[in-house]
């Protein structure tokens, strides 16, 4: 089994990023071959300054590795670093039809929240349907965010099978429900562009004023509190043991206990959860070269297997 996911290189990683695709992604590739990519193509709907685009993706490198990702078992590299991605997209355009793309609701999200129009923002769930496709991939983790772009890619591959014979594969979404939308602090989906993130290394300093400023309602310290949507028992549920969880679970229901009381649970323990990650991380960042060999390899192994689809795409469509 191929399992296949990217994530963009365009701010601070967070713990949606974390829950939603690199925790799933790091579990599955001890299931199958795997293949993960800093999606800094598609970073430049949205980063246009050449520097910080390096710096995150040299960020994102050293998260993913930190938070588990092995280079033994995945492959790993950067999208831009595998030649024919783009010619994939190109060729699966030129049959993709606008309405299936303007249905998609992350163009409108991301543009109704004011980010530019432009063809590569409405065209992202082909580019990401080719880096999919272009690795004969079986399964993609991801968030419930990317589902109807999972749909799209699954549609471009019956539009082209069906127009060309049985060459592309059709891939499955891998998404974790339990996991599958994670809240940021201010309860709707955790996002770079909602301003509502925890960052998986955020700073202990900004990590505890982030926390202790999530909203809630004003139910006194004495009543039982509602469990149902509450942000705080959400997050802790993912970063805290079962018997803690159990234990916040029964004072929200008894009373006697203060937002305030919770909100320091919730950040102690994200400091636990995250702690080995970001001693990992201090010791890979010590040593840039390592993560540029694995990036290097990465990419020459991706490319190879990139080259035999996309030949077969070239054949098939009659550009040789
Ligand atoms: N809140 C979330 N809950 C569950 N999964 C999430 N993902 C993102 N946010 C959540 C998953 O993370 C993977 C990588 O995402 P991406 O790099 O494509 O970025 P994104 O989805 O665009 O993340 P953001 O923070 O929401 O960025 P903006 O604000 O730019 O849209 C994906 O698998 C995604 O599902």
């Amino acid at each position: 089994m191929r399992i296949l996911s990217g994530i963009q290189p365009s701010g601070t990683l967070h713990l949606g990023n974390y829950f939603g695709m690199m925790k799933p992604a790091i579990e599955l590739q001890e299931r199958g071959e795997a293949f993960y990519f800093i999606a800094d193509l598609h970073a430049l709907t949205t980063v246009r300054d050449p520097k910080a685009l390096a710096a995150n993706c040299h960020d994102v490198a050293l998260d993913f590795l930190a938070c588990g990702l092995d280079p033994k078992k995945s492959c790993f590299f950067r999208q831009s670093e595998v030649p024919g991605i783009a010619d994939l997209a190109w060729i699966l355009s030129a049959l993709t039809p606008m309405g299936l793309l303007e249905r998609c609701h992350s163009y409108k999200d991301k543009t109704t929240r004011g980010l530019t129009p432009t063809h590569g923002l409405f065209a992202y769930p082909v580019l990401m349907a080719a880096d999919i496709l272009i690795y004969e991939s079986d399964l993609v983790p991801v968030g419930r965010d990317q589902k109807q772009h999972l749909e799209v890619t699954r549609d471009l591959v019956g539009k082209f099978n069906d127009a060309y014979g049985d060459i592309l594969k059709m891939p499955e979404a891998h998404i974790q429900e339990s996991t599958a939308v994670v809240p940021g602090l201010d309860g709707a989906k955790m996002s770079k562009s909602y301003h509502n993130t925890i960052g998986i290394f955020e700073e202990e300093k900004s990590l505890r004023k982030k926390i202790m400023g999530i909203k809630t309602d004003s139910t006194p310290v004495e009543e039982p509190k509602p469990t149902q949507g509450s942000t705080i028992l959400d997050l802790y549920r993912l970063v805290a043991p079962p018997e803690e969880v159990a234990r916040m679970e029964a004072d929200f229901q008894n009373g006697g206990v203060g937002y305030g009381d919770f909100k320091k649970r919730l950040f102690e323990a994200t400091l636990a959860h995250f702690a080995p990650f970001r001693a990992r991380r201090a010791e890979l960042a010590a040593n840039d070269s390592t993560v540029l060999d694995i990036l290097e390899a990465g990419a020459r192994r991706a490319g190879d297997l990139a080259a035999k689809t996309l030949d077969k795409v070239r054949r098939a469509v009659g550009l040789r």
